[in-house]
């Protein structure tokens, strides 16, 4: 009975009008920052560090004591992601560590308690607001740290010397007061990003993804409604988005893709849509890790996440110094350099068009069409795109602006490409239509 009472109460969100017009700023933004940083970048083997060599938490902890970033700096942070064409920054406040990167009343386990002593969630949401970026945070509700949270069903955390059982409602409580914090003492916040949900639950691919506790994520998502109507809520649970969320995640993967196995949901024809990859195979700082992505690689998951309606969350994990290393800062600068030249036809831009394509995919806005050649040969003629509605007017390059012919059936639309220029990352056909 209690489950139904949820539920229906969950049932009933509605979104205001603010929030609706907050999910359209957030689709037509199409590409932000995710950093994950914190003390579990200090030994350079990623953000699971703390799981992976099962420390405990009382050698956990003492991380905090290391924790000085001199060559922080927010304002170049934000910059950084300016330049490369990022509309809105994704940061963890709280991963599964437990670590608060805020000066918070409710753990002592802080950022202010680290010889670095500075709260890393208002310098950088100070920044933001100024130099006129959105902020969202990332929120873990898995905690690998605290003795309330329910470990003994956890999936992970297992080996961190807790004994005994959690206390959900208690952690619950915690939780409330550090997000009550987070929406009250730095500003507009247009989301929070919520993980570790999967942790109470049995892995992805299984059938009965029932959680193990009553998360009782209507109550969070509702008190993130009334302080801050306007800020989305998503969870990276890789279900079925739940009452009260307002856009979807993907974790390394496009949406309809499943190709790192966490992806068995169908994307949302209502909600925006958001994936998120890394720039090596780490999200916290890995310093064995050097399987950078190149350019073009990323360029490629950029208008791919387009092309099917979806914003890229790129991410970088920074140094233990502060600083992003030059790998990241160079390819940053890269997309930033082609989203200056080709910003028009991914920004503002909707997808899923035609069905995404063996040569690449199209974005739409107004009355063009953009169609973006991610995979074509030299000696490829022409391409064949089908069931376009509309009827084609002209075609030209977007880079130069020449003519391009075509012939449009009924069946589909051939784009003949003798006597254009390509471009190995992304030759773009303008299509105008009526
Ligand atoms: C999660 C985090 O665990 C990870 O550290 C990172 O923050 C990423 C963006 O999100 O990734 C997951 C999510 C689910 C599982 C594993 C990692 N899972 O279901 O095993």
């Amino acid at each position: 009975v209690l489950f139904f009472v949820t539920n229906v109460k969950a049932q009933t969100y509605t979104p205001t009008l603010e929030n609706l017009k907050a999910r359209e700023v957030f689709s037509n933004d199409r590409f932000g920052l995710f950093i994950h940083w914190g003390p579990f970048s200090i030994p350079g083997d990623g953000e699971w560090v703390m799981n992976n060599r099962n420390i405990t938490v009382k050698n956990y902890r003492r991380l905090m004591d290391f924790f000085n970033p001199i060559d922080f700096d927010a304002a170049a942070w934000v910059s950084m992601a300016k330049n490369a064409g990022m509309k809105y920054i994704t940061l963890i406040t709280r991963h599964h560590d437990g670590f608060s990167m805020w000066n918070t009343k409710y753990s002592d386990f802080n950022i202010m308690n680290t010889p670095f002593k500075k709260d890393v969630v208002k310098l950088i949401a100070d920044e933001c607001h100024k130099q006129g970026i959105q902020l969202f945070l990332y929120y873990s509700l898995l905690d690998w740290t605290r003795e309330d949270y329910p470990h003994e069903t956890g999936r992970t955390g297992q080996h961190t010397g807790r004994k005994g059982k959690g206390d959900y409602a208690s952690y619950l409580q915690f939780m409330k007061n550090q997000l009550t914090e987070l929406l009250t003492n730095y500003g507009t916040i247009a989301g929070i990003w919520f993980d570790g949900y999967w942790d109470q639950t049995a892995p992805e691919g299984t059938v009965d993804r029932s959680p193990r506790i009553n998360w009782r994520l209507d109550e969070i998502y509702g008190l993130i409604h009334k302080l801050q109507p306007r800020c989305l809520i998503g969870n990276n649970h890789h279900l079925t988005p739940f009452p009260g969320e307002d856009f979807q995640m993907f974790e390394k993967d496009l949406p309809g893709q499943n190709r790192s196995g966490l992806s068995f949901q169908q994307p949302s024809q209502q909600l925006p849509l958001e994936t998120c990859e890394t720039m090596n195979n780490s999200w916290g700082f890995n310093i064995t890790d050097t399987s950078y992505k190149s350019v073009k690689e990323l360029i490629h998951y950029l208008v791919n996440a387009a092309g099917r309606n979806a914003n890229f969350l790129l991410n970088v994990g920074p140094m233990p110094n502060g600083k992003i290393q030059p790998e990241f800062v160079y390819t940053l600068q890269e997309i930033g350099q082609w989203l200056k030249e080709n910003g028009k036809t991914i920004y503002g831009t909707k997808g899923n068009i035609v069905e995404p394509q063996k040569w690449g995919v199209i974005t739409a806005e107004n009355k063009k069409l953009y169609v973006h050649l991610l995979n074509v040969t030299e000696n490829e003629t022409y391409i064949f795109t089908p069931d376009l509605k509309e009827k084609i007017i002209s075609a030209s390059t977007f880079a130069g602006g020449s003519k391009v012919k075509f012939k449009q059936m009924h069946e589909g639309t051939f784009i003949y490409l003798d006597g254009i220029k390509t471009n190995d990352t992304d030759t773009i056909v303008q299509l105008n239509i009526q």
